[in-house]
């Protein structure tokens, strides 16, 4: 279907079956839901055709592979929109005539138009409604054109930048201007002024390449430095003669016939990066007792382990530039007078093993003052303009100058990185963990229903304006840019969508943009390793963790009771949300009597009093639990511990559970990425994972863990018990998934792969940005645009709660 569209294709396919298609188009228009995914095509086709063998004729072929690649469709009489993907990334529309079946190709816009006839018919029809179109700035960017190759936009760039380099003249020289730039605090690096010019540079090479051949590999900079500088080379190329001969040679092979390698290896050796700023600025940023309060989980985690693995690669980056400056982190988050009894009251904070990292907190500020209490992510917006001034203040003071590189983690702080990156020209990336578009169905279209709760309208312009603005989107997934097969992707759910009254998005983003590069992050080894690294073991935590899995009391951190200790456990841990379905995974086992048989059941999560909870799901999750418990009587072989916030200790207790020859499942209903799963494989726990988001990638089924479905928990529960019945014959399965595990986290999940990749993208997309100006300062129009009449009146819809604030002296 890559050449031929939908449209071609689907007049002669409805032909072929015109009889019954005729009647299932009839019964589409004659049902009363309007806009249909495909699970409801699908019935409404099943209860037309009644006869199997008769339905799987027509579904065969084309036309089967049509519906198949269905999204939704939109039904206004006489028509039925059909937007088909047919690959990640890849969407056609056409609409078929439901009296004639007579089929027209539309366009993404055309097909919006027909949704917002179902939901506000007026919008619609206005001609003059507004319109988004970011791809109108992208004109003059190459793009990806294959889908396996989205996400790995790094390696494109490099691609397309020796070509440029190696191409026209004032593109080379844009190369040499960027090389004339770089500079720490004013003082050059690398080479000077002296060498402005293409042929000086490369003559200068030569001459400075045989020079440094003649000291031993490993004599320091300063035995030479003096003889380079008045050639016009300052300092970066490297600590010692070794590496200052090959960083030359990189650059006089680039300049000679440039090709990607020798690209990314000579940037990933610049000195550009000594000062980041990383803003994460909702929920409780802390360092302990705060994973579990609202709005507070893995994105925690994930930040302070990101910086630790920057700063540590950073320092090693610098050393062999041969350089002696300190860099600088600084991660941006709210200060919460209100503080719960966490450090988010705190101004400054070092960042624990770390040595040039600091936590930076900036209060939200009214009018009237200062706001003293928690607010939701989903309010966050009246205060950002604000904050963004407080902070770039506070951040230039603290850094003494501009940071190197801008990164923006969750819509907040990706909008307010945003800002920040805009006013300084500093290269920006953003991350966003899990965009909330695609967690609610339909949240675009159906915004009249959703933006009181949750704000979507100001949340996906915030989305939108800074993936435009980033130079660079970092993901954790392929799944996360463009979805899998069955699934669009959460960035790919903003290439067109429409919140009618508000805009309509015909071009918001675009997959195959090659800003996109995915980089997974680690789990942090030194706490999260092997259970059969019997030396490093946190024995200090054995007779803790024993009373918490086994002790026979029930208490305010346990209820529930392991009768039978000899079992293996299998064993979950998230916070207590409805989509992470621990007690979906409680049903499972209640279940089945097989597995109660063989194992126990361990979760941790959550606490035992509903009424002590301030959110609605997590209340009700609770409830459910104590039901599970009861209804299938699972006291004896199953323990429910309250959240846990100790890492240590939980990492202790990954090991103890793999001691048991137990496994770690993870149940929910979607994950974006999942640390839980690789902190369980770090610890050489076998893992059971939902195929929904993240973990479907981490894991390859039955080698290095287990997909297990959780829409399907008698399937899941099977292939659990499937696992431990053939580790009671086999004890070598057990330890083979293990292994798997372990060899999969080595490859593809650690946080020193992780800062290389981002250290690089810092780095290329920087320069990168030197060859798109025109296109970014357009771009950045469009945003100012947007932002101050459009973003500025919908933030202020958002209520600010009642409480008196501080006035703002009472935090100087
Ligand atoms: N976690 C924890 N104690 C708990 C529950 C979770 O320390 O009681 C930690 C867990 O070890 C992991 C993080 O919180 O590091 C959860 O991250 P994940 O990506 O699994 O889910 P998220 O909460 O971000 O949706
Ligand atoms: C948010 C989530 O929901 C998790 O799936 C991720 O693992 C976490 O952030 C860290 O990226």
């Amino acid at each position: 279907m890559a050449t031929t569209t939908v449209a071609d294709i689907m007049p002669d396919a409805l032909k072929q079956s015109r009889y019954h298609m005729k009647r299932c188009f009839t019964r589409f228009i004659a049902t009363r839901r309007r806009l249909m995914k495909l699970k409801n095509l699908m019935e409404e086709i099943e209860n037309t055709i009644e006869d199997k063998a008769e339905r799987t004729k027509v579904l065969e072929g084309s036309l089967g592979q049509i519906l198949s690649s269905t999204q939704e469709a939109a039904v206004v009489p006489p028509y039925v929109a059909f937007a088909v993907r047919h690959n990640p990334g890849c969407w056609d529309y056409v609409k078929v005539n439901a009296e004639n079946l007579s089929v027209e190709a539309i366009s993404a816009k055309e097909y919006l138009k027909f949704k917002e006839m179902i939901f506000d018919e007026d919008w619609a029809k206005d001609d003059n409604a507004l319109e988004v179109d970011f791809g109108a700035f992208d004109y003059s960017n190459p793009r990806l054109a294959l889908p396996s190759s989205v996400g790995n936009g790094l390696n494109f760039v490099s691609k397309v930048l020796s070509s440029k380099i190696g191409g026209k003249p004032e593109d080379t020289q844009t190369f040499l201007d960027y090389l004339l730039d770089l500079n720490h605090q004013g003082e050059n690096l690398m080479i000077n002024e002296n060498l402005n010019g293409v042929s000086k540079l490369q003559a200068a090479l030569i001459v400075a390449e045989v020079f440094v051949s003649s000291f031993p590999k490993d004599a320091p900079y300063k035995d030479f430095e003096h003889k380079l500088k008045e050639w016009g080379f300052e300092k970066g190329w490297g600590e010692n003669a070794g590496r200052v001969r090959e960083t030359m040679r990189l650059l006089s092979e680039i300049l000679q016939a440039p090709d990607p390698i020798n690209m990314e290896s000579f940037f990933s050796r610049l000195p550009t990066t000594f000062n980041i700023v990383i803003f994460s600025i909702h929920g409780y940023f802390g360092q302990a007792d705060v994973l579990g309060l609202p709005d507070t989980g893995g994105q925690v985690v994930y930040i302070l382990d990101q910086v630790r693995a920057l700063e540590e690669e950073m320092l090693r980056r610098i050393k062999q530039q041969g350089l002696n400056m300190k860099p600088k982190i600084l991660v941006v988050t709210r200060l919460i007078p209100d503080a719960q009894g966490t450090t988010c009251n705190q101004e400054m904070e070092p960042i624990l093993n770390s040595s040039h990292s600091h936590i930076l907190r900036i209060p939200f500020r009214t009018e009237k003052g200062v706001l003293c209490q928690w607010v939701s992510r989903f309010d966050i917006y009246p205060y950002l303009e604000n904050y963004a001034k407080d902070a770039t203040a506070k951040i230039l003071e603290l850094m003494e100058g501009k940071p190197d590189l801008i990164i923006g983690n969750y819509t907040d702080g990706n909008l307010v990185a945003s800002l920040l990156a805009n006013k300084l020209g500093v290269t920006q990336g953003t991350i966003a963990h899990a965009l909330e578009k695609t967690k609610y169905e339909d949240s675009d279209v159906k915004l009249k229903e959703f933006d009181p709760k949750y704000h979507f309208s100001c949340q996906f312009t915030a989305d939108l304006l800074a993936m435009n603005a980033a130079d660079f989107i970092i993901t954790s997934t392929y799944q996360e840019i463009a979805g899998s097969e069955a699934r669009p992707g959460q960035y790919e759910s903003h290439t067109a969508f429409t919140m009618p009254g508000i805009y309509r998005v015909v071009s918001g983003i675009n997959v195959f943009d090659p800003k996109f590069n995915i980089a997974a992050p680690g789990a942090e080894q030194s706490s999260y390793f092997p259970f059969t690294e019997k030396q490093k073991r946190f024995v200090k935590f054995r007779p803790a963790i024993e009373e918490l899995l086994y002790s026979n009391e029930e208490n305010n951190e346990h209820i529930g009771l392991l009768a039978d200790k000899k079992k293996p456990i299998i064993f979950s841990m998230a916070r207590f949300d409805t989509v992470k379905n621990l007690t979906g995974l409680t049903e499972w086992y209640g279940k089945n009597k097989k597995l109660r048989n063989l194992v126990n059941l361990v979760i941790v999560g959550g606490f035992f009093d509903p009424s002590k909870s301030k959110d609605r799901e997590e209340a009700a999750e609770i409830k459910k639990m104590h039901g599970l418990i009861e209804n299938y009587k699972l006291k004896g072989q199953m323990r429910w511990i309250a959240a846990q916030p100790d890492k240590y200790r939980n990492s202790e207790l990954y090991r103890t559970i793999a001691d048991t020859k137990g496994a770690f499942v993870q149940p929910a209903l979607y994950e974006a990425f999942g640390l839980t799963v690789i902190e369980a494989m770090n610890c050489g726990l076998p893992t059971f994972a939902t195929h929904q988001g993240g973990p479907a990638e981490i894991i390859v089924d039955e080698v290095s863990g287990f997909h297990i479905d959780p829409y399907n928990g008698d399937e899941s529960s099977k292939k659990i018990t499937d696992f431990f019945e053939k580790c009671k014959v086999d004890s070598k399965n057990w330890n083979r998934i293990s292994e798997g595990g372990l060899k999969r986290i080595e490859e593809c999940y650690t946080w020193k792969i992780y800062a290389n990749k981002v250290l690089n993208m810092g780095s290329i997309y920087g320069f990168w940005r030197q060859f798109n100006v025109g296109q970014k300062q357009a771009k950045q129009r469009y945003f100012e645009m947007f932002y101050n009449p459009l973003f500025r009146k919908l933030a202020s819809n958002v209520p600010i709660p009642h409480e008196e604030p501080l006035p703002l002296a009472t935090l100087d």
